[in-house]
């Protein structure tokens, strides 16, 4: 399996499992499911509202004696509600016992945006707090006490643009060392790429299938597939694999790490049977090409209804 080194030497393994819209009643055995095919990177969230049962998940797994805490890398984010200096510790904390875990292997900023303590999910442009508010630097402050305390082994961000990176690598005293954001051959973003891999800071690749089962109005009408892209369907069929298997192992092999999220048992092990397909320099290039900047996970969300946030100062572009 291939793995992220961190300048300390960990390790963290390429291949992931994503948990965002794994609902609890199915996540358990998910996860179950995936530990036992050979995942040992697990993607959580706060606010994917399932963290309780991925935690009954992993205490099991652990009493069984199926894996070890330490043989599992296991990353969680803050959500948006918990961004003061002061939040972020218990919010970190009810993470940490709803996963009934001592520690993370990587803590995130979920999104450079922040609400109020009470809004899981805004509605109006009152519920938002502006980034002049609360800073990004005063929830990295947090997010470093957390470091310091060894409640987490390393921190970072998540949808942060080359700007506020910069902004954050400069005042920061412990620099973010990855950043979680949307990638797939529609969105190669590579000046992020980059301005990661000159600063040190390793990319998760979110959404590698196109995320097709997220809320419909988070869905644009007339979305691509990248399940359907011609180039990704002719080099599956050269390879004798599935489309699925040539996306995740494209972002293997452009050197991200990838998390495809499945509850469903064949397409765990089919995601996870991508690590064993290479791509030839041929394939990268003719992938290289489908680039055209498409999010499927565009933030508009973040925009609506007298919001601060603008898809301009949510990008930077
Ligand atoms: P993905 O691109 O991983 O797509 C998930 C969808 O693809 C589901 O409908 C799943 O269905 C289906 N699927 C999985 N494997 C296959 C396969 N082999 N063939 C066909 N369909 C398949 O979407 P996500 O948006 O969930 O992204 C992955 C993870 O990234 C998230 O779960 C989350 O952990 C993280 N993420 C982080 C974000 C952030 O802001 N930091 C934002 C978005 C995602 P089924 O389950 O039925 O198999
Ligand atoms: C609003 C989407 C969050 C997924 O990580």
């Amino acid at each position: 399996m291939q793995q992220l080194t961190f300048p300390n030497g960990d390790k963290m393994p390429a291949f992931g499992l994503g948990t965002w819209k794994s609902k609890p009643g199915e996540v358990y055995t998910a996860l179950r499911d995936a530990i036992k095919i050979g995942y040992r990177h697990i993607d959580c969230a706060a606010i994917y509202l399932n963290e309780a049962e991925i935690g009954n998940a992993l205490s099991d797994t652990f009493k069984e004696g199926l894996v070890k805490r330490e043989d599992l890398w296991i990353t969680s984010k803050l959500w948006s509600n918990a961004h003061k200096q002061e939040q972020v510790l218990p919010a970190l904390k009810k993470t940490l016992s709803d996963l009934q875990l001592d520690y993370l292997d990587l803590y995130l900023v979920h999104w450079p945006i922040a609400f109020k303590a009470d809004i899981l999910a805004p509605r109006t442009g009152s519920d938002y707090i502006t980034l002049e508010e609360i800073s990004i630097i005063e929830t990295w402050r947090g997010m470093e006490a957390a470091l310091e305390l060894g409640l987490v082994k390393h921190i970072g961000v998540s949808n942060f643009s080359v700007k506020k990176l910069q902004a954050l690598y400069a005042e920061a005293k412990h620099k973010p060392e990855l950043n979680q954001v949307e990638l797939h051959p529609l969105l190669q973003q590579n000046t992020l790429f980059d301005f990661c891999k000159q600063h040190n800071i390793h990319l998760t690749a979110y959404s590698p299938l196109g995320s097709k089962d997220r809320h419909p109005s988070l869905k644009a009408a007339d979305e691509p597939s990248l399940f359907e892209n011609p180039v990704i369907v002719s080099i599956a069929a050269l390879h004798k694999c599935t489309t699925a298997q040539v996306l995740i192992q494209w972002a293997i092999q452009r050197g991200t790490a990838v998390i495809p999220k499945s509850i469903n048992p064949t397409r765990l092990k089919e995601n996870f049977d991508a690590q064993v397909v290479t791509l030839t320099d041929s394939d990268m290039k003719e992938i290289a090409a489908l680039d055209r900047h498409y999010r499927f996970l565009n933030g508009e969300n973040w925009t609506t209804n007298g919001s601060p946030y603008t898809l301009a100062n949510l990008w930077d572009e």
